[in-house]
Formats: structure tokens, sequence, C-alpha cells
């Protein structure tokens, strides 16, 4: 619902964080709090918390770990709103990054109303989820959905009995009545992710909305114009090179002297890798691959932003920023 498309207007108060609350003519019942998804990496918590926003407020790729900061997206209804957090894939850390993104998980979810646990269908509960599973159980009394995601990747055999075997998990993991609720989704197929909405909100506490209407996130647009050449440039690398990108918008300014009716905007941008060898991969042979990364993050960035932007790409070796605590820093960790 657009603001535009309420009868009553609402009185508006500022909060103390500058955001905008909306005090009375709440409806009855209504419930608002914090959601966040929790899972190993590459389980798809950002790609339904895309689908439950109903835009991209996370990148998503095929590679583990594409998550490396808590997300906010929020879904506004008539009767509640929804904010969803979503996190990094939750693993055991091999390097100081993977262990600040651990913690970050942890403390998100000691501060959320209800954690969603997302395991694929697809994918046999191991040992990592069982590690996530007993970080969960510290979580006293605070109520865990599982999230069984990608259902329209098995059969609906295979998912009957996923959905068994994690049922058992919750009741092996969390003493005391396991998970408030199991539910299959497929954010790709549009299957049960308003179910897994309904599941969500019933668990939330009655409370006037946190946001004001028709914000969707609160991802700053440059860390957005960052994930997105993140999310381009991961396309087709492989092994380790993945962990090893980190993207760093230096500066974005409108370019001066351009017609009022046709803007630009200037955006310079450093990709960083580990080594020389991954600088070499992801400039490619002439620079095609990293022409190629430009152009795809160009069109979802002006997609984003509603404007023409121009980037300037720079790859840059960091060496292993992953383990040093100064470079990690300074790129935002
Ligand atoms: N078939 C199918 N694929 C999905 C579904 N949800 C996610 N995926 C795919 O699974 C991969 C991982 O999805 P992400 O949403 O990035 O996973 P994530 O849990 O956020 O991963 P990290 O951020 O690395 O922890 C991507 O290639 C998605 O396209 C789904 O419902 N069905
Ligand atoms: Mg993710």
């Amino acid at each position: 619902m657009k603001k535009s498309d309420r009868d009553v207007e609402l009185p508006v108060s500022k909060t103390a964080t500058g955001g905008e609350l909306f005090r009375s003519e709440i409806p009855e019942g209504y419930r608002a709090g914090f959601a966040s998804f929790v899972g190993r990496p590459n389980a798809g918590k950002s790609t339904l918390t895309n689908a439950l926003v109903g835009r991209k407020v996370a990148i998503t790729s095929n590679k583990p770990q594409t998550t490396r900061h808590t997300i906010r997206g929020i879904v506004h209804r008539d009767d509640a709103q929804l904010v969803l957090v979503d996190t990094p894939g939750l693993h055991r850390p091999r390097t100081l990054l993977g262990q600040r993104l651990n913690d970050l998980v942890a403390e998100t979810l000691s501060e959320v109303d209800v954690v969603g646990f997302c395991l694929p269908a697809n994918e046999k509960i191991g040992p990592g989820d069982r590690f996530i599973g007993q970080q969960l159980g510290l979580l006293q009394r605070k109520p865990v959905v599982a999230v069984v995601t990608k259902a329209d990747l098995v059969s609906r055999e295979a998912l009957a009995e996923q959905l068994l075997n994690v049922s058992r998990l919750g009741e092996e993991i969390l003493d005391g009545g396991g998970f408030a609720a199991v539910v299959p989704v497929s954010a790709t197929k549009d299957y049960q992710v308003d179910e897994v909405a309904d599941v969500l909100v019933g668990l939330l506490p009655e409370s006037p909305p946190l946001y004001p209407d028709g914000e969707l996130t609160d991802e700053p647009e440059i860390k957005m114009v960052a994930e997105l050449i993140r999310e381009a440039a991961l396309e087709g690398v492989r092994d380790e090179l993945p962990h090893s990108l980190a993207v760093v918008v230096e500066e974005m300014l409108p370019r001066e002297d351009r017609p009022a009716d046709k803007p630009l905007v200037d955006i310079h941008v450093n990709l960083y890798v580990e080594r020389p060898s991954q600088k070499a991969i992801i400039i490619g042979k002439g620079g095609a691959r990293l022409r190629e990364v430009g152009s795809r993050s160009r069109r979802s960035i002006e997609a984003l932003l509603g404007v023409r932007v121009f980037l300037d790409l720079h790859v840059k070796v960091a060496k292993e920023w992953q383990r040093d605590p100064k470079q990690l820093g300074r790129l935002g960790f």
C-alpha cells in the first residue's frame, strides 16, 4: 500500500533515529517487528528476502558467502510490518572475515523477534546445519521457524521426507517444542512465499510500524551499488576468487554541466582482490571481462538509481585482506 492509498493521512512524528513513526490510527492487532533469516551459505536466504520484499534488496549468487553484512528488507502489509534481516551464511570460520561475519549473525539473532532457519530442500541436513542449530539452541525462548528452501528442486516425496527430518532436527536442537513451524518454500517459483510471511508475522509482537510506509530497505544506495558490481563480478569466477573479492564505491557524483533532463552520475569504484593472479582473471583478456562486469552491473545500477551512470572500475590487489584487521576495517568490515 502506498502512502497515497490511505484514506486518512496519519499523523507522523520523528523518532530519535530520524525515522518517521506513525503514532495513531493503527489497526487493531497490528504487528511489527524483526525477523532474521539464518542458514548455511547458499541456502537461499537473500533470494527469499528479495521475494518477500518484492524488490531486490540483497544480491544473490550461486557462490557461498555472497552476503557479507546484514541487510534489512521491509514487508508492508495492511495488518503488519515485517522487517527482514538477511544475514551472511553461518559456517565454521576460517578467516578473520569469516569470524566477523559469524559474530554479526550472532548479534543480529539476539536482537530479532523471530528467527527463520533456512535449510535447502535439496541438501541433506549436515554438520553445518547442526552447527547453526546449536547457536539457535542458545537463544532462549525465541521462536525459530524452519524454512525449507528451494522446494522446486525436489520431488513431493523428497520434500515430505525433508520436512520430517527438519522437524526432528528441531526437537533435537531446541529444547521444548522444537520449531514454531516448518514451512517449505520456493522463492524463485513463488511457491508459499506469502505463507512464510504469514507465519513470521504471526510471531511478531503487537506494535506500531517501525518504518515509514513504502520504505523497502535501509540499505544505503552507495552500498547497494557496490553490491550490484560485486554480484556482476561473481558471475563466472571460481574457487577462492569469490571470497577474495571486495568492492568499494569511492565516489558517486552527478556530472557537472549536464542538461537538466539528461543527468549522469559518475561512479568511481575499486574492486579488491588478494593476489595479482586474481587481478588478471577479473580484468580478463584485454580487459574484456571487466568491461562485461561494468555493462552488466550498469544496467541494474541505472534501474536502482533511475539515472544514467558512468562506471569507472579499477582492480587493485589488497594482499590477504580477509585476514588483516587493518584492511578489513578499511573495506568496511
Ligand atoms: N531453484 C531454486 N534456487 C534457488 C531458490 N532460492 C535460491 N536459489 C538459488 O540458490 C543460490 C543461493 O541463493 P542466495 O539467496 O544467494 O543464498 P544465501 O543463503 O543468501 O547465500 P549467502 O549469502 O552466501 O549465505 C542462488 O543461485 C539462487 O538463485 C529457490 O527457491 N529455488
Ligand atoms: Mg545471501
